[in-house]
């Protein structure tokens, strides 16, 4: 059978069709627009592209508006290893920005940074970056309070069949929602979010900015950027009516007393009440404390979405949500305790084995140095500046050549404005991607890889017992080439072509993973296929792999002497001595309520809170030139969300446009009016490729991209992750005619 697969889900290919597989029980609507976008040569790269301005000699300043020189292969692999060479002669390679941070396509052989890397190591290496745009505030954080990085913690977390059978009470903070269970990083070939969801006979409480996080269960609508609030009131509510598990607390964590005395107020004189937090998070008080009784009289699973982290201080609300779930005390119990992202992707608490497959070796990085994911814009604007991480100050290097592959730092980059002024500092931007998107465009040199429907490779999962063989479905569209073939030929360029291919072609390199597979499982009682019949047959599927009844922690729990936590105290970390030691004002020694930079809470009139969530129709800025994306928008312009009455009160008529603006920036959108949004937020999905126009004197986004809008500033000197989800904005109708789009058309070609 000819297969293939991607981010959100696996397909059967029937001549230019995709079908999702029979036995995928909810296929994603994300699927629906990849041919189509795989398939528009309009924003196709179809030739390498040289921009005509840095043939010239600019350096950097029409990095954003000019004109492309297509080029042969050849002409454009000697100018990247020409200038690969003169960065690192001239300025090392610390002077290269090799982060390349982005999700790229599915399959693991042609998987751009790992390819991009391979090449770049083998030139002495390059500046990457740590952690991840979705969950950095909750990478650095694990450790300190579970001894486990997130990832671990990850692959323990409590089951959906242990859920189903013991959970009565589950609670969403930011929603539990198969919008985004849709994904998961490096594929999936069953969607199950919604099944499980409705398997799960307890109560569901969606507590979040909008109805729509969750399909079924009740609202409790929470002001955003106020979660940590109100969990601190819970907290405190659960103290002093006795709700709370002592024992538990005294058996399994460390810095107790410290953090009642906080909720007590006994340091700042303000006691955490639900009174208090009453009017911060526009919960009632009743209801907050009836909600702390349930929590204390039923089997309680406590989920933090990601987005709740991805704010100012986003390291508390996950920490705030670990002292919540050790109150309760249920933590390491079936069905109860702590859970980190249910359904942000579709593979979090999957019943099944996890699986450690083969990957492509990406060498040695010569270069240690390295930035926090999103410090991207901070390192550009101020080379030698200084920067907290992990409590510790560090460096900014100062970055000559930039190269990207597999990612869209302007669609994912908060304050896009500002990254554009940061982009026009370095000599060099090299971008390889298969799409024109708003970096590509900023790029000097634009080098066009194949979609993933244009060649073959292997999806293997960590969480997914299937293993795809991906046929190839298409031709490459114009000269674009295999990711793992535009690394080799600027390997051979730069002289190390056998270093980086060791001999093999891509058929080569995906027989020596399968072997590796094939290694994996010789000592299992069933049989792995040989290479050539995996190929015929598409999939090859783990036999037993599917029923895991998991419970997180539960063995530390059972005997926390016996199976301690690698955390300074062996215990979980209510109050850490390592993170108060730092003595970070944004990021105090035990969960606690900071102001947000922006917060509805001390706003200007008229001001609303920014949502700008993953979207329905894509995964981020992926295939927004399909079907789907396309026809989900009105007057091609990405749909934002507001409630009829704060619609109304702006004279904002539904269905019509906005102009949504801030001190950063300002976007249009169409407008789409529902009671399922709270009356202070708006909800502009992210994903609609940057579009920038000179429109009476403004530079203004004209397609719906909120972030040109969102603030580019690190959690706090702990993690540095980015604050997205705190954002406030104006919204007002737009009644002029629709400025023109550009992003629809390629950028304009003109001879050298
Ligand atoms: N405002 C706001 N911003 C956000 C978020 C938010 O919630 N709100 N979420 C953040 C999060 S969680 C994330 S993870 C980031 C995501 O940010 P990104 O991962 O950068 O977003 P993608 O659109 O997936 O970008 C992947 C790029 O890889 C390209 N690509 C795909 N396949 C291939 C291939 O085979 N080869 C090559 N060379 N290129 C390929 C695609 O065309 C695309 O341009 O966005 C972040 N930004
Ligand atoms: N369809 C689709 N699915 C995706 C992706 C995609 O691009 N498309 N991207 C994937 C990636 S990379 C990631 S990291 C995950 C991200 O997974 P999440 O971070 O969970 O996804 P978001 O859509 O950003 O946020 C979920 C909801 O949180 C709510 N929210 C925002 N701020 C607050 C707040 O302060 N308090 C509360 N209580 N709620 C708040 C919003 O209403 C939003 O709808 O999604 C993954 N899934
Ligand atoms: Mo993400």
């Amino acid at each position: 059978m000819k297969l293939t697969a991607a981010h959100w889900g696996t397909y059967e290919i029937k001549g230019d069709q995709l079908h999702p597989v029979k036995d995928d029980p909810e296929p994603s609507r994300i699927g629906k627009g990849w041919v189509s976008a795989a398939r528009d040569t309009n924003s196709r790269i179809l030739r390498p592209a040289i921009r005509k301005g840095w043939l010239e000699g600019d350096k950097g300043t029409k990095r954003c508006d000019d004109v492309y020189v297509e080029v042969s292969w050849e002409q454009a692999a000697k100018l990247v290893a020409g200038e690969v060479r003169r960065v690192v002669t001239d300025h090392g390679n610390e002077a290269i920005f090799g982060g390349s941070y982005g999700w790229a396509s599915a399959g693991r052989f042609h998987h751009s940074q790992s390819q991009l890397r391979r090449f770049l190591n083998l030139a002495g290496g390059s500046i990457t970056s740590t952690e991840t745009y979705s969950h950095a505030a909750a990478e650095v954080l694990f450790p300190y309070i579970t001894g486990l990085t997130q990832a671990q913690f990850q692959e323990q977390t409590t089951s959906w069949l242990n859920l189903i059978e013991h959970c009565t009470l589950l609670v969403g903070f930011g929603g539990i929602s198969g919008r985004t269970g849709q994904v998961s990083s490096s594929g999936l070939s069953r969607h199950e979010t919604e099944s499980w969801m409705a398997a799960l006979k307890g109560r569901k409480i969606n507590i979040s900015p909008q109805q729509s996080d969750m399909t079924s269960g009740e609202w409790l609508s929470i002001r955003p950027g106020t979660d940590v609030a109100l969990m601190l009131a819970l907290c405190h509510t659960l103290l002093i009516n006795e709700w709370h598990d002592e024992g538990f607390l005294e058996r399994c964590t460390s810095g107790w007393p410290t953090f009642r005395a906080y909720l007590l107020g006994e340091g700042d004189g303000q006691a955490k009440s639900a009174d208090w937090a009453a009017p911060i998070c526009d919960i009632p008080t009743e209801q907050i404390i009836a909600l702390a009784k349930d929590m204390a009289t039923n089997r309680t699973l406590i989920n933090v979405s990601f987005s709740l982290q991805r704010s100012d201080h986003g390291e508390q609300a996950l920490w705030a949500g670990w002292a919540l779930a050790a109150m309760i005390g249920q933590i390491g119990q079936p069905g109860g305790g702590f859970g980190f992202g249910y359904s942000g992707v579709g593979t979090i608490g999957r019943p099944t084995k996890i699986t450690r497959w083969p990957s492509l070796s990406q060498g040695k990085n010569a270069v240690k140095r390295t930035i926090p994911v999103a410090r991207i814009t901070d390192m550009l604007l101020n080379p030698g500046g200084e920067y907290f991480y992990k409590g510790h100050p560090y460096q900014y290097p100062d970055i000559k050549l930039i190269f990207w592959s597999g990612g869209n730092p302007f669609h994912h980059h908060q304050d896009l404005h500002r990254l554009q002024k940061g982009w026009q500092k370095p000599d060099t931007v090299v971008v390889c991607d298969h799409s024109w998107t708003a970096t590509a465009r900023r790029a000097d040199i634009v080098l066009p890889a194949t979609s993933p429907l244009e060649r073959t490779d292997i999806m293997m999962q960590k969480t997914d017992p299937s293993v795809i063989y991906m046929s190839p479905m298409f031709e490459p569209l114009g000269d674009a080439k295999d990711d793992f073939d535009i690394m080799r030929l600027l390997s051979a360029e730069m002289g190390y072509e056998q270093a980086f291919s060791e001999g093999r072609d891509a058929e080569g390199w995906l027989r020596i993973l399968w072997e590796k597979v094939q290694k994996r499982f010789e000592k299992n009682d069933f049989e792995v296929p040989d290479f050539e019949s995996f190929k015929a047959m598409g999939r090859f599927e783990l036999p037993d792999h599917g029923d895991e009844d998991r419970v997180a922690l539960a063995d530390f729990v059972k005997d926390p002497d016996a199976h301690p936590l690698g955390t300074e105290s062996g215990k979980l970390t209510l109050f850490n001595e390592t993170i108060a030691g730092y003595r970070l004002s944004d990021c105090p020694g035990h969960p606690s309520w900071i102001q947000p930079i922006e917060n509805l809470t001390n706003a200007p009139d008229g001001a609303l809170h920014l949502i700008s969530a993953q979207p329905w129709t894509r995964l981020h800025s992926q295939n927004d030139r399909g079907a789907e994306s396309v026809g989900s928008k009105r007057e091609g312009r990405e749909i934002c969300f507001l409630h009829p009455e704060t619609a109304k009160e702006r004279g904002i008529k539904d269905g019509g446009f906005v102009r949504i603006f801030n001190e950063r920036g300002a976007t249009l959108a169409a407008i789409s009016v529902t009671d399922g949004m709270r009356r202070d937020c708006i909800s502009l999905p992210t994903g609609a490729w940057l579009d920038i126009a000179q429109v009476d004197g403004e530079a203004l986004e004209v397609h719906g991209n909120p972030n040109v809008l969102t603030i580019d500033k690190g959690t706090s000197g702990l993690a540095q992750g980015n604050i997205a989800h705190t954002t406030l904005v104006f919204v007002e109708s737009w009644d002029k005619p629709l400025p023109p789009l550009s992003i629809d058309k390629p950028p304009r070609f003109v001879d050298a």
